[in-house]
């Protein structure tokens, strides 16, 4: 169990090919505050590199997890089955399925070792981003109070009638 206050997230992907829906993530997480670090890691190609992050991940510091992979995509469940953390998913769109793979990987898990599962694509990053400052603002006001703006000024951004 950690010690300090946990308030960072980490986002994990399985290849650099996902970082391009993964910045949609980062970018709310900036807005927001929220301190975050990213990394590949891959189920299937580094299962040493993943084990070693999930196991250490409280320990670092981190509150939750948010993984993205494509295809087969084990990396948030195995992420998962290793931390008692939360973790999101993102399945990301995948060129044969556009994603349907990804998305039935992630979120299909067997009872017992939970996934948060989001959207495919963009709009599963940005709510992952969003899910995890609901989290973290359970016991960060700060958090809180950002994301309740975010939500604000969304609502006020939308027109009253169509142009
Ligand atoms: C998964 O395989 C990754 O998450 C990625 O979405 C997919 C394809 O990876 P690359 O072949 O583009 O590296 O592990």
């Amino acid at each position: 169990m950690a010690k300090n206050k946990l308030n960072k997230v980490s986002i994990v992907m399985g290849s650099q090919s996902d970082y391009k829906t993964m910045t949609f993530c980062q970018n709310i997480l900036k807005k927001l505050n929220i301190k975050f670090e990213t990394k590949i890691i891959s189920a299937h190609r580094t299962p040493k590199r993943m084990y070693e992050f999930a196991i250490n991940a409280e320990k670092n510091g981190i509150a939750v997890i948010i993984a993205g992979a494509g295809g087969s995509a084990h990396l948030p469940g195995m992420i998962s089955a290793l931390t008692s953390l939360p973790v999101l998913g993102v399945p990301i769109e995948s060129k044969k399925l556009k994603g349907l793979d990804s998305l039935l990987s992630i979120a299909q898990m067997p009872k017992g070792i939970p996934v948060g599962t989001l959207a495919i694509g963009e709009d599963g990053a940005i709510n992952a981003a969003l899910l995890a400052a609901s989290i973290i603002g359970l016991s960060d006001l700060t958090v809180k109070r950002k994301l309740n703006q975010f939500r604000l000024n969304q609502s006020k951004s939308v027109k009253k009638k169509p142009k």
